[in-house]
């Protein structure tokens, strides 16, 4: 384990004694543990995190955001028999407040573990499919009506899919690990489709797409589904959350929940966009987020996917010629076999386009759509 999370544990104001630490979950950005705790003969577990200031620069801030999110969340759960499971806990530090600073100068935070469900790397039945994608389109229309000021911006640009194109390009320009060479294929392949990567930034600077509280990072284990009932139980990862597109959630949606292989797969064989998930996708989404969506947004939830999947590959591929700086690794190659597999997502969305656009339509019943292409 990288950190002595007990002594983290005494920092914040957890009844009990930690009694177990181990490192959890499959994210690729901060460090989470299980830790175990003894509460007078009681365990009870609990999830702690580094929050990787790298990434995050201001903690404070972004734990600002999820206190914001979280209470809102409580206070609109209030009533539901299962309450405290319905959204992240954030538990106070002993100084009161909901991030501290450890020894090493590390961020930490922590939360109530939620128990009896789990998150999916990789896409198993249509059923939860359709769970997961409700669940995001739940927390959306959840935040619709978040009073006060604007969320602050935890990581700038976040899905500015043209910037994300530029940094692409500039760190091919620098090839700073020397990998360039051998990647031609792949940085050919986004630079065949660097018109899409402006379509859905100029609709929205056109006010064609409204700016919403998003998530920015539904990917399919950010959401937790009940090990009984398999219905979606908490959408967790709340880092990103932040004034964002709707489009940009679903699309993920698309991208890790659609394909039953991992996000590393190598067998390129097992990577491509099954029509029934994405079907689910749409139904559960839709259920949840009809009644806020535009006619605009509708329009565009197929190209989402192709959009962010492409992104994505986008940032794989940037973070493998920079040599592996942003996104946690654990072998060589992984962020290139990342990209290998979004770049086949996106390739078999592209041959599936026409019948995604339509079960969109197939679910909206009211005066037809207008599509932008
Ligand atoms: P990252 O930002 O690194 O992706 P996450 O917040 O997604 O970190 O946490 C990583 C994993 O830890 C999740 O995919 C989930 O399996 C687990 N996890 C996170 N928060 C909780 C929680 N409150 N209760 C139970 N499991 C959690
Ligand atoms: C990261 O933190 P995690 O593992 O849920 C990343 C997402 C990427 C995803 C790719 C803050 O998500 O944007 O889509 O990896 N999060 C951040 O798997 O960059
Ligand atoms: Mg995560």
């Amino acid at each position: 384990m990288k950190h002595d999370v007990i002594r983290v544990f005494d920092l914040f104001s957890i009844p009990g004694k930690a009694v177990s630490a181990e490192s959890y979950g499959s994210g690729h950005i901060n460090d989470t543990y299980a830790v175990g705790v003894d509460q007078a003969g009681r365990y009870v577990r609990y999830i702690f995190q580094r929050i990787n200031h790298e990434v995050f620069r201001d903690p404070v801030a972004l734990m600002s955001n999820i206190e914001r999110v979280t209470r809102y969340l409580a206070a609109r759960f209030r009533n539901d028999p299962d309450a405290s499971r319905r959204t992240l806990t954030v538990l106070p530090a002993k100084t009161g407040e909901p991030v501290v600073v450890d020894h090493e100068g590390l961020f930490w935070r922590a939360y109530l573990f939620i128990e009896g469900a789990r998150t999916y790397d990789a896409i198993e039945s249509e059923k939860q499919a359709e769970e997961a994608a409700r669940a995001f389109g739940l927390f959306q229309g959840a935040l619709v009506d978040l009073p006060g000021p604007a969320l602050h911006e935890s990581i700038p640009g976040f899905h500015d899919t043209p910037s994300r194109f530029a940094r692409l390009v500039e760190a091919v320009l620098e090839d700073r690990a020397g990998r360039a060479a051998d990647v031609a294929a792949e940085i050919e392949f986004f630079q065949r489709r660097e018109d899409d990567a402006f379509r859905l930034a100029n609709m929205q600077r056109d006010g064609c797409l409204p700016l919403r509280i998003t998530h920015n990072d539904t990917k399919l284990n950010n959401v937790m589904l009940d090990d009984r009932t398999g219905r979606g139980v908490c959408v967790i990862d709340l880092d990103t959350v932040m004034p964002g597109l709707t489009l940009h959630d679903f699309g993920d949606m698309v991208r890790t929940a659609t394909s039953p292989s991992r996000e590393d797969e190598r067998d390129l064989s097992k990577v491509r966009m099954d029509m029934n998930m994405f079907t689910a996708l749409v139904r559960g989404y839709l259920d949840a987020a009809l009644p806020f969506l535009t006619r605009d947004e509708i329009g565009q939830l197929a190209f989402a996917g192709k959009l962010i999947t492409m992104e994505t590959g986008m940032r794989f591929l940037t973070d493998y010629l920079n040599g592996d700086v942003y996104f946690k690794t654990s072998r060589p190659g992984q962020n290139l076999d990342r990209c290998r597999t979004q770049c086949e997502l996106v390739t078999s969305i592209e041959h599936q386009m026409g019948e995604m656009q339509a079960v969109v339509e197939s679910f909206v019943t009211e005066q037809p759509m207008r599509v932008v292409s």
